[in-house]
Formats: structure tokens, sequence, C-alpha cells
């Protein structure tokens, strides 16, 4: 049967191997049975332009996702809170397509909203304001313009800071605002809606003004778990890596 597999928040970097094994070992098997593949933000722990795509570890992960785009899997990327900076050179090295946060599409009959997640976070204040910050283009053409090695150490003081900033209060115990997520549902016509971001993987089901929502959270790839959710003609399945 068909099927549309979709996958967020590995947070991949060279300092967890073991995160890193484990979504490999998913490109080389279980990816293979899907005819489409979204990734749905924070593949990467961290991008500083695709000019890095040189270094050891990206080009690892950019040629494992090609090889599967070869093998015949459509790839789709979503950017996430850490790797909004992914660009189009690195899409066209891998063979995937860019989409927008949010992006409605139509899965199997149902009209589905698929976002980072992010952006319902609305009471994280302190994460609102950096990022209106970051994603701001001329901002990021100023950053993109500096040396790499510059970008590097930038990056490095920024996630130095935000860990500080942090103290105990990880970014994985924000939840969604309700109103937010009511309102975005709304707007979009009452969709399914899949998203990562909170890591708190679940299935939610919204009534509202009479009608009936779910809305998927992906799981992060911390620690010793991972997977995917499955979706096709009969309905969403999360299964477990
Ligand atoms: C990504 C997050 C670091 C959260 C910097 C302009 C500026 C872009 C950047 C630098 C950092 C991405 C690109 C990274 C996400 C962090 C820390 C917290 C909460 C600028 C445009 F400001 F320097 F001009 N960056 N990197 N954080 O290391 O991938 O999401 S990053
Ligand atoms: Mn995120």
């Amino acid at each position: 049967m068909p099927s549309t597999l979709f996958i967020s928040d590995l947070h991949l970097a060279e300092e967890r191997p073991r995160t890193a094994e484990r979504f490999f070992r998913f490109l080389r098997e279980e990816a293979r049975q899907g005819c489409s593949l979204y990734i749905l933000g924070d593949l990467f722990e961290y991008w500083i332009g695709d000019d890095d795509m040189d270094d050891p570890f990206n080009a690892r992960v950019t040629a494992a996702l090609a090889e599967l785009n070869r093998a015949g899997v459509e790839i789709l990327f979503l950017h996430g809170n850490r790797d909004f900076l992914v660009g189009s050179r690195w899409a066209e090295a891998v063979g995937a397509r860019l989409i927008a946060d949010p992006t409605l599409v139509e899965l199997y009959g149902i009209p589905t909203l698929l976002m980072h997640g992010d952006t319902l976070c609305l009471d994280d204040k302190p994460y609102q304001a950096f990022r209106a910050q970051v994603r701001n283009p001329a901002y990021q053409r100023q950053f993109l313009d500096k040396p790499l090695a510059e970008r590097r150490a930038l990056a490095r003081q920024l996630r130095t800071n935000s860990e500080k900033a942090k103290s105990g209060k990880t970014e994985a115990i924000m939840d969604v605002t309700p109103a937010a997520v009511e309102e975005v549902l709304r707007r979009y016509g009452y969709p399914r809606l899949i998203h990562g971001h909170t890591h708190r993987p679940a299935r939610h089901v919204h009534e509202l003004d009479g009608r009936r929502c779910e809305r998927w959270v992906l799981t992060d790839w911390y620690d010793d778990r991972g997977g995917y959710l499955c979706v096709d003609e009969s309905g969403c399945r999360p299964i477990p890596l």
C-alpha cells in the first residue's frame, strides 16, 4: 500500500553518533517503503549555510538522503528552528524539495497541514524574539556573507548563550499554545495537522466549531528513541525505531 512518511527533530550532530546511526539505518531500511519522506524540521542540530555541506558529517547525511531519493523516494523538507538556513544548494544535492511552513497537502483524500511547530509555541517569548530576529532575510544575508569560520564561532556562541539562558527550563518542556492551534485549524479549513518541535509525541483530537481535527505530534530522536509517522489510506500510525 502506498505510504507517506514523516520525521522531525532528529537534531543530527556529530556529537550524537547513536542518533545518526539510527537515522542512516532508517534511510536504508524502513524509509524505502515510502513513496515520499517529509522532514518537518530540525533534521540538523545546527546549520550555518549550505557552504558547510563539505563538513564530513553534513556530507554523510546529505549523501544518505540523496541515495534514498535515487532509490525513488520523494523527499520534502520544511525548516525547523535550528536548520532554518538550509537552502536550495543543499536541497539540490539531496534531490529534495523545500516546502513552506505551513504547507497544506491532500494525503489520501485528507487535507493535511504540515508545520514544524515552533510557530505554535507563543508562550515561549524569548524563543519568539530570537525567531523574529534570525528569520529576518536581511539579517540572514548579513550572516551568510561572513566567512565560514566566523559563522561557526558566532553560532557556537549563540548556542552556548541559549543553553545558559534555558538553565533547566529546556525547549522540550515548552508546549503549543492551544489558541494558536485553534487559530491555524480554523484558518486552513479544519485539516489534519502534523508537526514536531515540542518533543511530546502524541495524537490529539481537537473539537472546534462542530468540527473534529486530528493533530499528530512527531517524536524527537533524542537519546535512545526515534521513529516516524506512517500515513496511508488507512490513517496515521506512529512507528518507533
Ligand atoms: C539555531 C538556535 C543556534 C534556537 C545567526 C543571523 C546572527 C542566522 C544565525 C546562527 C546560529 C543558525 C544560524 C542555531 C537555532 C541556536 C541557539 C538557539 C532556540 C544570525 C542568522 F544573529 F548572528 F546574525 N544563525 N545557527 N536556537 O547554530 O544553527 O532555536 S545555529
Ligand atoms: Mn524544533
